[in-house]
């Protein structure tokens, strides 16, 4: 059997979900009439504090509508280059939203407030407008860190004193509100818009939502709609979202309970670093160097055995626990794992 720990993005509808498909009010979206897509709209919105919501078909989508709705054509935007928006999203800020990157690198995730303000441009006519802060939480690249809700205060003050929106890509919100026991509503407070996945660890096969005030979610709509993101009886999508909503949040916490397990078993590996006491919520990064083998290699030889994992190049792979990996999936993947690198 493979144990599958490339992404929690690989979850299947659950049969609840299925369920709610089948039997959900559809009407046509894109003009306003689907009742399941505005239920589950208005539930994102009130669960994270915000008066209105948009439900989006990607991650991605979600941040590049959030940043076009904050800003104008030119304008900057400060972000780590370990962001997701930054390094994963082929650009689509520049290249879609016409916006200028400044990246402020972050320690693991973790934005210095001093770094952010250094960063913030005065004005004058030489420069583009600061005009957007992005926030990541969970922080993808850092091993699905937390940010501190005081760092995340300190840093939407700054953001917020200069004249600047702060957009949170969310997209595990709910996995930093479950391993932390905060709600995702208090980030949300300070943050202008989030963005959050329901195709991740809450396991819908499709979707994203982003919150933010009604003005924000009114151009968010018209942009989506830009960039062919207007759907019709999306309801069958928002069905899912709202199950997940009701249902699937709490369990996240087996995934990090079970990322936990599976980190503790690679520390003890030979060739492979790995810090447990970093792992918060559901992603293990390994660095490999010393194996001696490159990245790509090293994914070959774990699918050889039966674990399938990300890459990280040029010396580090990512697993990531989900609904569909228990704890004897662990044990088994750990076996795996160094079976595959001790044939190194
Ligand atoms: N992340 C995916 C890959 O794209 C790397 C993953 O497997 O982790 N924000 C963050 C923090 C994300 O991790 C992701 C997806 C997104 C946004 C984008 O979501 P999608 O894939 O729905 O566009």
């Amino acid at each position: 059997m493979i144990i599958n720990l490339r992404s929690d993005t690989q979850t299947l509808p659950t049969e609840s979900m299925l369920r709610a498909i089948t039997s959900a009010p559809l009407g046509d979206d894109v003009f306003g009439e689907d009742p399941t897509v505005r239920k589950l709209e208005d539930m994102a919105a009130r669960m994270l504090g915000k008066e209105a919501g948009l439900l989006v078909v990607s991650g991605t989508m979600g941040n590049l509508v959030s940043l076009m709705a904050h800003s104008n054509r030119g304008d900057e935007v400060i972000l780590d280059p370990d962001s997701h928006i930054f390094y994963h999203e082929t650009g689509s800020l520049a290249a879609i939203a016409g916006l200028m990157p400044m990246p402020v690198r972050s320690r693991e995730g973790m934005l210095d407030p001093d770094d952010v303000a250094a960063a913030i441009r005065s004005p004058n006519v030489h420069y583009p407008r600061p005009r957007i802060l992005c926030l990541e939480n969970t922080h993808n690249r850092s091993g699905g860190r937390i940010l501190p809700l005081d760092l995340h205060k300190r840093l939407c003050a700054i953001a917020h004193e200069r004249g600047l929106k702060v957009h949170l890509d969310g997209a595990r919100i709910f996995n930093a509100q479950v391993a932390s026991g905060i709600p995702a509503s208090e980030w949300a407070r300070e943050a202008d818009s989030v963005m959050f996945c329901l195709s991740k660890g809450l396991s819908c096969p499709i979707g994203s939502v982003v919150v933010g005030d009604a003005e924000f979610i009114e151009r968010a709509r018209r942009f989506r709609k830009q960039i062919g993101g207007g759907m019709r009886q999306a309801g069958v999508i928002a069905a899912c979202g709202i199950v997940a909503l009701e249902t699937m949040i709490d369990r996240l916490a087996e995934d990090h309970i079970n990322a936990k397990l599976l980190a503790q078993g690679l520390a003890d590996i030979a060739g492979l670093k790995v810090d447990p006491d970093k792992v918060e919520t559901n992603m293990v990064y390994a660095e490999h160097s010393a194996t001696g083998l490159s990245t790509e290699e090293l994914l070959t030889r774990l699918k050889e055995q039966g674990v399938l994992a990300s890459g990280s190049p040029p010396n580090r792979i990512r697993f990531v626990t989900h609904r569909h990996i228990d704890r004897s999936a662990v044990e088994e993947a750990i076996c795996r794992i160094k079976r595959a690198v001790e044939g190194a």
